[in-house]
């Protein structure tokens, strides 16, 4: 086999939501394998903490502002990308949001917010891209869904709704465009210690950990939260030539939740 097959390299990859987080992780890896990174985030002075973030590592990436829910902003930024780097070879859709509120007590408001960020925006970027892929006649799309694309939990209603219709999102994109060399794949990430999940791990008042940090490390084989790093090597595989015969497939990299049951009290 030709190792090269992972490389990246002459790539040009647009991450969405990058400055910090899994995204930002995940770009530091397709940098080392050889893309241009692309990325946008909400306001200017996130794109400015990614720049400098990126640049700390010596990654020469692009930043623009843009909020993904907004269609017009979206296509207006592909075009941009397209005219001053290239065009769009891998898109991530990673930009992400959750609300934990109990179902009931939760607006309508709350539930499309959380629904327009996690699915639509989704949506909206590959939308985007998918005409200059049919073009170049290759691209990889990969979705960060989620645990709870396959699992519910108490207070995350309309996030697992929106990572579940991502699930389905990304089969369907394979299904209607992988004749065209388009392979849209998922990328399940397990617990993952983030600001997203800082809430959950926080140390109580007499120091101990939160219950559901307990919780977590008791139902994770690996006894750990996962890293952003632990997703850098399923995302280079995904968007690289090694996986072109994969297609509509959710990669989850859990530590082994999904497949345990828990460790016994
Ligand atoms: P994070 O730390 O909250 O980062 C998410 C990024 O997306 C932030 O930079 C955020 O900007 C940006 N963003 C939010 N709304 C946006 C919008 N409308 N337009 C553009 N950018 C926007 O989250 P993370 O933990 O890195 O998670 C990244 C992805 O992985 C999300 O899709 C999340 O659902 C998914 N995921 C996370 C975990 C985990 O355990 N952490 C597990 C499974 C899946 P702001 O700072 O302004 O919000
Ligand atoms: C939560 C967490 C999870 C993780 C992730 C798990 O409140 O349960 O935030 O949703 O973010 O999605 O895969």
């Amino acid at each position: 086999m030709d190792m090269n097959a992972f490389s990246l390299k002459g790539k040009t990859a647009w991450i969405t939501g990058a400055s910090y987080g899994i995204g930002f992780a995940i770009a530091e890896a397709y940098a080392a394998a050889g893309a241009k990174i692309v990325f946008n985030d909400i306001n200017q002075e996130l794109v400015d903490k990614g720049l400098k973030s990126y640049a700390e590592k010596g990654i020469d990436a692009t930043g623009y502002v843009c909020d993904v829910t907004d269609e017009d902003a979206v296509q207006e930024l592909v075009k941009k990308i397209e005219a001053e780097i290239g065009v769009i070879d891998i898109l991530v859709n990673n930009a992400g949001i959750i609300r934990r509120i109990p179902m009931i007590e939760m607006s309508a408001a709350e539930f499309r917010k959380v629904i327009d960020v996690d699915l639509n925006a989704p949506f909206i970027c590959a939308k985007a891209v998918i005409p200059s892929m049919i073009q170049k006649g290759h691209g990889k799309i990969i979705n960060i869904c989620s645990m709870m694309s396959e699992l519910g939990r108490e207070t995350v209603s309309a996030y697992a709704a929106a990572k579940g219709g991502l699930k389905m999102l990304t089969r369907n994109i394979c299904s209607e465009y992988g004749g065209h060399n388009i392979q849209c794949n998922g990328i399940g990430p397990g617990y993952i210690a983030t600001p997203q999940t800082a809430p959950l791990r926080e140390r109580q008042a007499d120091g101990s950990r939160h219950p559901f940090d307990q919780f977590i490390i008791a139902k994770t084989p690996a006894a750990r939260w996962g890293t952003p790093e632990d997703l850098q090597g399923p995302a280079v595989f995904l968007a690289s030539d090694a996986s072109n015969f994969v297609n509509g497939h959710v990669l989850y990299v859990d530590g082994g939740i999904l497949a345990y049951i828990g460790k016994q009290p």
